[in-house]
């Protein structure tokens, strides 16, 4: 296996907007990060994913972009940008910039102009197709609820948007689209920023038009709109176009990529990508009407999940370990326990997120156990996502109750809340009104206290990290599931020629027993971490491990 820097990397994803305000306007900034270099740099990771900066109508938060070249204003400047990326080299560090290219915002130039006439020389930039019976080119759906078509006055067409009607979606068949993304990317590469995270890069190459048959939406995605025909070639001609012969790294957001087709993308002799996020663990709470219709996560699926892809990518390519971002539930609050057991829990899935193989990923907030939110009123909600939901339940008549509920548990805002930094007013993220409420739990959850006990949580996070580049196993070792059965314990080994690895993790608030099997139970077993002050001794060949224990041994090879 090809060993690099970003397969022995940490990455830590900032989220612009909640992430730091530094002049009183109430969104986070530029210099706001720049201003939490040092403490980003102290967890000990090695790469900022920076969600999007550039000029944005913000109809999703900047992921429609109206120019690629530009920041948006209330980010700050080019300079501001600048400074961060310098900022963040002389800390040792690197920076990722996300790209956001299979749409772009409806008050970009390019649409501007497509939409002003059929023979406009910008028309072709755009998918553009005449009505069928009156009504829409087909039945395609938009990820965020109501039909994929948005009909145009001025020209009597329908364009594509498979986001909000505010992000059509480029024609990825036009050789000039894709020259002017490539462009845009050379222009950041130039800049010297480190690599890309690539927006739905999966949607990129759209299927013939006329009649897509589909079912169930998160089924569909991958037959439907993903993994279209050309998807390769594109990724081909980018790689060479834009990565060849840069030292940069390269994630594409991979809703609809399989297990089948995963490594298509990623693999070593594919020239296309260095890793992907697929989505078989973060969808697998949504039920048969998707995310707002949660079903409870299948725990053993779970584990599944995280089994079957390092034995597709975990060698011939590259993985990618994450179990949020910004637009899915704090973890903690979705496969652990953000109550009783929260602190437990919060450091159990740092031990987790840190000791498989495939590059970690950890969001904003998450190093020290923010949890999701309950408003009480969709008034204090922003995302479209979540807002055009709401809007269409109640067009329907709809159960409200039940959706507030799904909101809850579900909703983007979750992982949207503003940093917590300490238990100031508004959390120390602004000295303003913040434009979406702080989580009130800010007062007890915090970096700032955190930051005084040793024994926290965000110090769990620092010390996994430590560990992680203590034990080059933790990244290339081989990876293997103990006990797949097990509804309550994660366990499983990492092991290379020098080191053999057991991680045990207790995913409920019971104590569980694990027997070790008989040759590790012969062995000696040194213990490298546990998040508990006290954990049980191995007796009769078995550990009881406390609710939501989590613990790494070093298994002492005998010859
Ligand atoms: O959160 C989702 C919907 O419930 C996901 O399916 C999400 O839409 C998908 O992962 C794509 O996300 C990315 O592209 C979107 C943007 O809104 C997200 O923030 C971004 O991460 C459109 O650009
Ligand atoms: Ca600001």
């Amino acid at each position: 296996m090809k060993k690099t820097w970003w397969k022995e990397s940490i990455i830590y994803q900032v989220y612009p907007r909640s992430f730091k305000d530094s002049n009183g306007d109430g969104i986070g900034d530029i210099p706001g990060v720049i201003s939490k270099l040092d403490y980003i740099k102290s967890l000990g990771v090695d790469i900022i994913w920076l969600c999007p900066v550039y000029e944005s109508p913000n109809d999703d938060n900047g992921y429609d972009i109206s120019n690629y070249r530009a920041i948006h204003p209330e980010f700050g400047t080019m300079q501001d940008f600048d400074n961060l990326l310098k900022g963040v080299h002389d800390r040792g560090m690197k920076l990722i910039m996300d790209v956001v290219a299979n749409h772009t915002s409806d008050e970009h130039a390019w649409f501007e102009e497509s939409r002003s006439s059929k023979d406009n020389p910008k028309r072709d930039f755009y998918i553009w197709k005449p009505g069928k019976d009156g009504t829409e080119p087909n039945n395609w759906m938009s990820f965020f609820g109501g039909k994929a078509w948005q009909y145009d006055e001025q020209t009597e067409e329908y364009y594509l948007h498979l986001f909000t009607k505010k992000q059509p979606d480029l024609n990825w068949e036009n050789p000039e689209v894709r020259r002017e993304v490539f462009d845009q990317m050379k222009f950041w590469v130039d800049k010297g920023v480190d690599g890309f995270r690539l927006d739905v890069i999966s949607l990129i190459s759209k299927r013939n038009y006329e009649d897509t048959p589909y079912s169930e939406f998160n089924e569909t995605i991958a037959e439907v709109y993903a993994n279209g025909p050309r998807i390769h070639e594109f990724l081909k001609e980018m790689n060479k176009e834009v990565l060849a012969n840069h030292d940069v790294m390269t994630v594409g957001e991979g809703p609809g990529i399989t297990l089948e087709n995963g490594l298509n993308y990623v693999g070593d002799d594919r020239e296309e990508l260095n890793m992907i996020f697929h989505f078989d663990h973060m969808f697998i709470d949504h039920g048969p009407q998707g995310k707002f219709d949660t079903v409870p996560v299948d725990f053993i699926h779970f584990k599944k999940v995280f089994g079957d892809w390092d034995k597709k990518l975990g060698t011939s390519g590259w993985n990618s370990i994450f179990l949020g971002n910004h637009d899915f539930p704090r973890i903690v609050s979705r496969f652990a326990n953000d109550e009783e057991y929260w602190e437990e829990a919060s450091k159990l899935l740092a031990l987790m997120l840190l000791s498989m193989r495939g590059t970690p990923y950890i969001y904003q907030g998450d190093e020290f156990g923010m949890t999701n939110v309950t408003f009480d009123t969709i008034d204090d909600y922003r995302d479209v996502e979540t807002l055009n939901v709401w809007k269409e339940t109640q067009e329907n008549s709809g159960d409200l109750d039940k959706l507030m509920k799904a909101i809850h548990w579900q909703g983007r805002d979750n992982a949207r809340t503003p940093v917590q930094w300490d238990d100031s007013a508004n959390a120390g993220f602004t000295s303003g009104e913040p434009w979406i409420k702080v989580n009130p739990n800010y007062e007890s959850i915090n970096a700032k206290s955190q930051e005084m006990n040793p024994r926290s949580v965000l110090h769990f996070y620092r010390k996994m990290i430590t560990i992680r580049k203590t034990y080059p196993v933790l990244v290339y070792g081989d990876f293997e599931i103990i006990n797949e059965d097990d509804a309550s314990i994660f366990a499983y080994y990492r092991q290379d020629e020098e080191y053999h690895m057991l991680i045990v993790l207790n995913f409920s608030s019971e104590d569980q027993s694990f027997a070790l099997e008989q040759e590790i139970a012969k062995a000696e077993l040194i213990r490298i971490v546990s998040n508990y002050r006290q954990s049980n001794e191995v007796e009769n060949g078995a550990i009881v491990l406390q609710p939501w224990e989590g613990i790494m041994y070093k298994i002492k090879k005998t010859n």
